[in-house]
């Protein structure tokens, strides 16, 4: 028993004298692999982000002016008249604006009644992107129409929007004949060039016959937002 315990020993010491030499080796090899792993680990590893943002959207305007026409081609879906002025509910869906793909929170098609524009300030809130539609031949052929239903909403628009990003469609140019249809945004433009909240209609801004999908979904691709 007392020799077996003497020839482990003998064995333990013969073992840790063969590898005393190359102690110096493993350390070295042993503090190589430790860069090698503090190199890998602190390289910044690829972090997956959301690459598509939320944004909250919501879309103004007088009575019967295409909202939710407007809001149906932006949902890839078919416009019923059955939305007709009424406060419905959308789930969240994607859309392709201003070159990229951008997913819209689930939202309401708000009806166009004048009552209804005192909760423009907390629609503009809580959204990102601002789209206001308003029936452009009804605009430069009914004054009252211009003035009630149009521009006091550009002015509270104006007042309430900050830097928010707008987007504005002058709609059913299919109205006017077809040799009237070349300077209406020009005339548009006249008559409020004097108003501050004509900045509004700046950037993103045009008329067009809404129904036309195809020709207003290639205009909603090269708006500019910033
Ligand atoms: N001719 C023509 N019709 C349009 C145009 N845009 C919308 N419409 C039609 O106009 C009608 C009213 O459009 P809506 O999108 O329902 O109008 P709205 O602004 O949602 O109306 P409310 O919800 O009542 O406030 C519908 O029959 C649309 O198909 C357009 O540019 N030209
Ligand atoms: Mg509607």
């Amino acid at each position: 028993m007392l020799l077996e315990v003497i020839f482990d020993n003998i064995g333990d010491f013969q073992q840790v004298h063969c590898i005393a030499p190359l102690l110096p080796v493993i350390a070295g090899i042993g503090g190589l692999i430790g860069i090698i792993i503090t190199y890998f680990s602190s390289k910044k590893k690829p972090v997956k982000v959301e690459t598509i943002k939320e944004n909250g959207i919501c879309i103004l305007g007088p009575e019967l002016s295409g909202k939710t026409q407007l809001l149906s081609a932006l949902r890839g879906v078919s416009y019923t008249e059955f939305h007709h002025s009424q406060m419905e509910k959308y789930k969240e869906f994607e859309v392709f604006l201003a070159g990229e793909k951008i997913k819209v929170k689930a939202g309401f098609d708000i009806g166009g009644e004048e009552f209804k524009v005192k909760s423009y300030p907390k629609l503009i809130e809580n959204s990102d992107i601002i789209f206001f539609t308003f029936d452009s031949y009804e605009y430069l052929n009914n004054p009252e129409y211009r003035t009630n239903d149009v521009n006091a909403r550009l002015f509270f628009i104006h007042k309430h929007i900050g830097n928010k990003p707008t987007v504005i469609f002058g709609t059913h140019l299919d109205k006017f004949a077809e040799g009237d249809r070349k300077n209406i945004i020009k005339r548009i433009l006249n008559t409020i060039k004097n108003e501050k909240y004509s900045t509004l209609l700046e950037d993103n801004f045009t008329v067009m016959d809404l129904r036309e999908t195809d020709k207003l979904n290639d205009y909603l691709k090269d708006i500019i937002i910033k």
